[in-house]
């Protein structure tokens, strides 16, 4: 009778969360959530799915404005409130609801927020641009840059900074992920995009939403793929974060009640490594109202990532 209270103890000594409660937010339909640790608190910079209304948004997507939410224990998360919306940025196009996934990080005492958008400006058609707001503190208010980054055609931005202080951005466009050296203040590229080279790979539908993260040496590019019919979360591998990289695994497989979407990042947090990422759980009939979760993560003595098999609610 007292083994199960004993095996609780033990793992709440490590940190061990095995009660996060998932979906992570109950009230608003959230997605592609990028999870930092700031000062000792977890901060989430999700999307924000919104039900469309007549004529509004793109295929179903409705994405008017981002919120950001922090924790200290994965279960409850307290809600900032609006920090950027469709309508207030200079150089987005108003009411277009294409705020997509975006990504926050610390540098020189400043918090950077990364978010994709449709520009009012567009070249042969095409408007996908990253922008970067500014703040003194993760939950903001964040002040937009006037425009956006030069030299940056896509979705999905994430930047990573290395140990020897060098940031890169990473973003995906059509079907490719895109890196490049970001200059000391974080709004301007320090070098020309180039393609991330992922060996053996093999046939690709559809890539997006790259993560990257750095382990013991390893860096690891994380991204959502679809090989057939959803997407599925896997990772790359390299010595460098430029690549070329090594195609590794999957980290988590494609929904089988087909939400199209999934989307990642992976963070630690007390001793313990967690993936977030997203699906359909509080919208079973409509799969762009998406809600994220969180589950451990666990590495082999390799290095390389085990499969997570997504717990239920
Ligand atoms: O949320 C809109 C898009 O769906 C994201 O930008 C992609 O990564 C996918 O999750």
């Amino acid at each position: 009778n007292t083994f199960i209270p004993i095996v609780f103890l033990v793992l709440s000594l490590f940190s061990v969360n095995l009660f996060s409660q998932n979906p992570l937010v109950m009230d608003q339909f959230t997605a592609d959530p990028t999870v930092r640790v700031f000062d000792g608190k977890l901060y989430m910079y999700p999307s924000h799915d919104v039900p469309c209304k007549d004529g509004q948004g793109f295929i179903g997507f409705c994405m008017p404005d981002y919120h950001v939410f922090s924790s200290e224990n994965l279960t409850e998360w307290e809600d900032h409130g609006v920090i950027l919306s469709h309508n207030t940025v200079p150089w987005v196009e108003p009411a277009s609801f294409r705020m997509w996934a975006p990504d926050c990080v610390f540098k020189n005492g400043k918090y950077y927020y990364y978010f994709p958008a449709n520009s009012v400006e567009k070249i042969n058609g095409k408007g996908r641009r990253i922008g970067v707001a500014v703040s003194d503190k993760p939950y903001g208010p964040f002040a937009p840059e006037a425009n956006f980054i030069e030299g940056i055609w896509g979705i999905d931005p994430n930047v990573f900074t290395d140990k020897d202080g060098k940031s890169y951005i990473y973003w995906a466009e059509e079907r490719v992920i895109y890196g490049a050296l970001l200059k000391e203040n974080m709004v301007e590229l320090a070098s020309v995009p180039v393609p991330m080279k992922i060996n053996g790979i093999g046939r690709r539908k559809f890539i997006e939403g790259p993560f990257m993260f750095e382990r013991k040496g390893i860096y690891y590019m994380t991204f959502p793929y679809i090989p057939e019919t959803t997407e599925q979360i896997v990772y790359a591998t390299s010595d460098n974060p430029l690549g070329p990289f090594k195609y590794q695994n999957v980290i988590m497989k494609e929904w089988e009640n087909k939400c199209y979407t999934n989307h990642q990042s992976i963070v630690a947090y007390k001793n313990q490594w967690y993936l977030f990422y997203h699906h359909n759980e509080l919208s079973p009939d409509f799969d762009k109202n998406r809600s994220i979760k969180a589950d451990s993560l666990f590495f082999d003595k390799n290095g390389l990532i085990k499969e997570i098999i997504p717990s239920k609610r």
